[in-house]
């Protein structure tokens, strides 16, 4: 069986280097830039590399996209012949919202008559492809669709598992987006605390003694990590309270975290460093104390996030 795969960029050689090494398909694969660092070596272990995305999808079952976003993947199907795709099994891998996936999917249909069409989530760095800690979110088509044989023995499902478990959500081709999007808001939520977090840290006056003033990293592996690791479980309870609506705290009602929060942003001003990324959810923890939820734990101020409207 034959796979395209278009965009060559960090994660598209690490997927390439993954379907090479099942060592069950032809590969044929295109680059915008054809002399990116790293395209040699997959030419050099069995990949054809294609001067245009026309030559790669030709005679391919599956073609699978991975580029930077999903204005590049219109541009390329642009540059494409109106049957190119005709009857292929197309896996959008490229990073999009659940609305573009849901046009992208009709427009594929509509325009391209593509056999089938998924849109899939790599939850994963490109390190990572290939290994148990790798998994991918897809939807689209019916659950029937996926393990389909796309030839004796092999199906789109065979594909992507090569790449880490595959978690398939249903036809909704928005479906994969959004648990991507979802998950990657809760990941940069924790950078953005992390970086004020690094930002107050760098305000502390050292007197030089290297005992007395570890560097910031070294706090950062030491208290930090940690205590974000002891308090993961808390992500389940809150998950719990907002999903049900629960309005009860336990140890930490929302009174106290939100003279908490107060105090983390007047030291923000005070130091004068960025605690932007913060003052949001002070801000719903303000709207909920004022409406008398104080003594309520967390889920009163998930619910806040669940429409714009409040
Ligand atoms: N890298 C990661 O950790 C994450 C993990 C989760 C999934 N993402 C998504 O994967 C898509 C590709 O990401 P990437 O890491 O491969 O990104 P880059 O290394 O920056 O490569 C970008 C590729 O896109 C091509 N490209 C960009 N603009 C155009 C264009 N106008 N026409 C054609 N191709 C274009 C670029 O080509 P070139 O610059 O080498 O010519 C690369 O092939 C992405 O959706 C992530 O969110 C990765």
């Amino acid at each position: 069986m034959t796979v395209a795969l278009l965009g060559l960029g960090s994660m598209g050689l690490s997927l390439a280097k993954q379907v090479l090494k099942a060592d069950e398909y032809s590969l044929h694969v295109w680059n915008r830039t054809q002399d990116r660092t790293g395209i040699s070596d997959v030419a050099a272990t069995g990949a054809k590399l294609c001067f245009t995305a026309t030559e790669a999808v030709k005679h391919s079952d599956v073609v699978l996209t991975c580029v930077l976003d999903y204005e590049t993947v219109y541009e390329i199907l642009d540059s494409l012949h109106a049957d190119a795709l005709k009857e292929k099994v197309v896996i959008n891998l490229t990073n999009c919202t659940p609305k573009q996936a849901r046009e992208m999917s009709s427009f594929m249909k509509e325009q391209y008559n593509v056999r089938a069409y998924f849109d899939g989530a790599i939850m994963a760095t490109p390190k990572m492809i290939g290994t148990e800690y790798a998994f991918i979110f897809c939807s689209g088509e019916d659950e029937s669709a996926l393990p389909t044989p796309l030839s004796e023995g092999q199906s789109a499902h065979d594909i992507l598992s090569s790449f880490g478990h595959v978690d398939y959500l249903g036809p909704d081709p928005g479906s994969a987006a959004l648990h991507d999007l979802a998950l990657l808001a809760g990941m940069y939520g924790m950078f953005s605390g992390t970086l004020t977090a690094i930002a107050l840290l760098s305000k502390r006056i050292t007197d030089n003694t290297s005992s007395l003033s570890p560097k910031i990293s070294q706090i950062i592996s030491t208290k930090l990590a940690p205590l974000i690791q002891s308090l993961t479980p808390s992500l389940v309870e809150i998950a719990v309270q907002t999903e049900e609506n629960e309005k009860s705290a336990g140890d930490h009602p929302n009174s106290m975290m939100y003279h908490g929060m107060k105090n983390i942003l007047l030291a923000c001003r005070e130091e004068g460093v960025d605690g932007g990324g913060l003052v949001h959810l002070m801000g719903k923890f303000e709207e909920v104390v004022s409406q008398g939820g104080g003594e309520g734990g967390m889920g009163l101020v998930g619910r806040k996030y669940w429409s714009l409207d409040g």
